[in-house]
């Protein structure tokens, strides 16, 4: 309670933003009013869109999409504007990092590390720009030659969530503006502002106009429309499975839109007996906390060898006791609040039902009163089995299921017992192990001894029902292309007609 009256500097006044149409501001519309989760005042107010705001970000995409604009410069000169991009985001690193935790709760320094990381989003799609290239074949035949081209799709749509607002978006857009498609993103209504700013920052590192536009507003009515609309040719969509498969169904009733999806998680991390319980306790700890446990990739099913279950519980718990938890501009935070009331409601109710089916809690369990805002202690669950519904959901929250189990083989049966197949984590000394683990468990990124490592080189996606395509990196600028086969003929026609 100290701590947030002492820390707490956020704005006077709720700042204003309008949307982001054809390369400027646009203003006047109904706007929604967001409270700080960390702190319960409000800190923005963006537009309430309406169809007809976003059928002209469309037409602004279609129209700088159609006149080769962005689409017909070298991928030398996309680069050049994705390296401005960088430099500008440098330099308004803390800034973008303020408002991100203003509007979402997360610890500002948390936040500055994620602009780091959307830095080196940015740098890693100029060299994709530069690099993106085609195939050939020479193996038709003397007379005939086969190109293989990589075009861009055309006009994306991009919705994204409220849990990393600027990160998750900084992990598509490069890779968008790098295959040379042009764009409309819908942002969560609750976390608008940074997409909102980001316009702006692309604008001053010479994007054309029309190239990036931001409409905001509900899910269920922009959202939805832009999934809808017929003249969207690729969505991508990072949220819920629930809206994921209303998505689908939309693009099918719609004109057959290419998808991207990224989806929900409930991701195994699996400790051996024979790893270093230090550092693994340590990686369990900072895997179901970090952003609060509202990370698509938290490990929140933890997977321990029997033999070991006991002393490793016992380390880990000690860990999470000592995470700070507190006031998101507050700089020794290391957890901040929980971004919506839904979300505070919904993982307190799944620590209900983990004390009601009969798992045991080790640490936390409850929300923490800290004067303001709404916070959720770390919470290890104990005696999980497979049955509960702290076992199978996705809480998205800092709740830790823990099971044991006796064999590799259970430990990978346990870790596949899931409709999910985003990330996955283990922990062993014994390198037969760790591949025989990475190679057998199905998800879309594996860590071994470490957890959420990497850097946007490496691409990003799920398996089974956490999702379709890889986003970052090449395979993420890829995701943006679709591929054109070219047949040239040379030298005389064998005629059909004798
Ligand atoms: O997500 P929604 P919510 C999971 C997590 C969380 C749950 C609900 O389990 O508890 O989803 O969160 C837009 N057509 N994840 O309700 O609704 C919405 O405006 C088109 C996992 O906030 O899926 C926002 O921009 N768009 C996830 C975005 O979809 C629609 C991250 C996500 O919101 C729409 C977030 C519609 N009909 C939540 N309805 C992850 N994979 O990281 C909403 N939206």
């Amino acid at each position: 309670m100290d701590k947030l009256t002492k820390t707490f500097s956020a704005p006077q006044a709720p700042r204003e933003f309008g949307f982001w149409l054809d390369g400027a501001w646009e203003g006047g519309r109904d706007l929604f009013e967001r409270a700080s989760p960390g702190h319960g005042v409000p800190v923005t107010r963006t537009p309430r869109c309406t169809t007809s705001d976003l059928n002209a970000a469309v037409a602004a995409a279609r129209r700088a999409f159609e006149d080769r604009g962005w689409a017909g410069l070298s991928g030398a000169d996309r680069a050049g504007v994705l390296l401005r991009t960088a430099e500008i985001l440098r330099r308004r690193r803390d800034e973008i990092a303020f408002w991100e935790v203003l509007e979402n709760g997360k610890p500002i320094a948390q936040a500055r590390g994620e602009i780091d990381h959307c830095i080196a989003c940015f740098e890693v799609g100029a060299g994709a720009a530069r690099l993106l290239h085609g195939d050939s074949f020479n193996s038709l035949g003397d007379g005939l030659f086969g190109m293989v081209l990589r075009e861009p799709v055309g006009v994306v749509g991009l919705i994204t969530p409220w849990n990393f607002p600027f990160l998750i978006l900084c992990e598509r857009v490069p890779f968008i503006l790098a295959s040379g498609c042009t764009m409309v993103v819908k942002p969560s209504e609750v976390t608008s502002a940074t997409t909102l700013m980001l316009g702006e920052v692309l604008a001053e590192a010479g994007l054309p106009r029309g190239v990036y536009n931001v409409v905001t507003g509900s899910g269920r009515t922009i959202g939805q429309a832009l999934t809808e609309h017929p003249d969207v040719d690729m969505l991508s969509f990072t949220g819920s499975t629930a809206v994921g498969r209303s998505v689908v169904h939309a693009a099918a009733d719609s004109n057959f839109k290419k998808l991207g999806l990224e989806l929900g998680g409930k991701n195994p991390i699996i400790v051996f007996a024979d790893a270093d319980l230090e550092d693994a306790a340590d990686g369990a700890a900072f895997g179901i906390s970090f952003n609060t446990g509202q990370c698509c990739v938290s490990s929140s099913r933890l997977i321990v060898d029997h033999r070991v279950a006991a002393e490793f519980e016992a380390i880990l718990v000690q860990k999470m006791k000592k995470i700070v938890v507190g006031d998101p501009l507050d700089e020794a935070t290391q957890v901040g609040a929980i971004t919506t009331d839904a979300q505070n409601q919904t993982i307190l109710s799944y620590i209900d039902k983990g004390k009601a089916e009969g798992a045991r809690v080790l640490t936390g369990g409850a929300a923490l009163d800290l004067g303001r805002g709404s916070y959720i202690a770390p919470t290890l669950f104990s005696g999980v089995t497979r049955g509960m519904s702290i076992a199978r959901d996705e809480i998205f929250g800092p709740v830790l299921s823990s099971f044991t189990f006796e064999t590799t083989a259970e430990a990978i049966g346990l870790a596949n017992d899931t409709v999910y197949g985003l990330a996955a984590s283990v922990w062993t000394k014994n390198i037969d192990t760790a591949l025989t683990v990475s190679r057998r468990v199905r998800a879309g990124r594996f860590w071994v001894n470490c957890i959420m490592a990497g850097g946007p080189e490496m691409p990003l996606g799920g398996f089974k029902q956490s999702g379709w395509g890889r986003e970052a990196g090449v395979y993420g600028v890829e995701e943006y292309t679709q591929v054109k086969s070219v047949h040239v003929e040379f030298g005389k026609r064998n005629h059909w007609i004798p």
